[in-house]
């Protein structure tokens, strides 16, 4: 049987036992090990340039705005008052871009394991940090997520895991330990918000953090989005919030408040945000 990887000319995801995804290369812009990982950039007529770790598609210049937005929006909008943001990984800074732009939001700090992710996005993938490293209120850290949830003494409204799949690095930010102690981060009203892969591939690692958040939050579930280079459908993200309020808000002050904060965006509406979180029975299926 000929082996997907061979493909000269193409990157060839295979992050899935059964399944494997296919690039088309037409540039290769840089390819590299850094301390930590694999680390490739390409360019794709269609998505534009492409950040691969490990083999895995993490950004596409065309279809990052979607996991972005629906990252941030959906838990600050949904907060209404979110003051401190903290991501955990994001390396490329399209996270921090995205929260950023929230002109009520003071403090952002993002900690990012790979220094080598960080250098190498501000230089091959401007556009997706779009200035966001230069911003005052961003507080860069250079650690292991795990690490920081663990002596951290700040707080924050909302925390994003902005992680790689539960393989290699990425692996510590899938456990009831690190869940737990990014919980106790939390303010009042506080929300965490997680990566959680394509459920209809990565059930099991849907199911494991569900079961986590169900112990952990008053309020907790998942919602959806389909990122293109995500193959396989939609991509879940799990939601956990210390109390029922931000999730029971309803849509004409989410919209309230999204016109406040004026920000233009390619995916998230308010209505959109808020229709994310109705389950596909597939998905209803896969929750403790
Ligand atoms: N991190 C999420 C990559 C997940 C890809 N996994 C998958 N297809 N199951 C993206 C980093 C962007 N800031």
């Amino acid at each position: 049987m000929t082996e997907p990887r061979s493909m000269p000319g193409w990157s060839v995801e295979t992050l899935h036992e059964d399944h494997a995804q296919a690039l088309r290369e037409a540039t290769l812009l840089y390819d590299s090990e850094t301390d930590i990982q694999r680390l490739r950039v390409f360019r794709n007529p269609t998505f534009g340039r492409i950040l691969t770790l490990d083999g895995v598609v993490q950004v596409t210049e065309a279809d990052e705005f979607i996991y972005h937005e629906m990252l941030t929006h959906t838990p600050i909008i949904a907060h209404g008052a979110a003051k401190r943001v903290l991501i955990i990984g994001g390396g490329d800074g399209g996270m921090a871009r995205e929260a950023l732009k929230h002109r009520s939001v003071e403090h952002v700090t993002m900690v990012e394991i790979d220094a080598g992710v960080v250098e190498f996005s501000k230089t091959y993938l401007p556009g997706i940090s779009n200035g966001a490293f230069d911003d005052p209120r961003l507080n860069l850290v250079i650690d292991d997520g795990a690490e920081f949830v663990k002596t951290c003494t700040d707080s924050f409204d909302v925390i994003i895991v902005d992680s790689t799949d539960p393989i290699g690095p990425g692996e510590v930010l899938f456990t009831d330990t690190f869940y737990g102690r990014a919980k106790n981060l939390l303010t009042g009203n506080g929300i965490l918000v997680t990566q959680n892969g394509v459920p209809f591939m990565q059930g099991q690692e849907l199911t494991n953090t569900m079961r986590a958040f169900k112990a952990l939050f008053a309020d907790w579930t998942c919602y959806l989005a389909t990122i293109p280079t995500y193959a396989g459908g939609p991509m879940a993200f799990g939601y956990g919030a210390l109390s029922d309020a931000p999730r029971a808000t309803p849509l004409a002050e989410l919209e309230a408040r999204w016109a406040k904060a004026g920000i233009e965006t390619r995916y998230y509406t308010p209505a959109v945000g808020q229709a994310a979180f109705a389950l596909p029975g597939y998905v209803s299926a896969l929750m403790p």
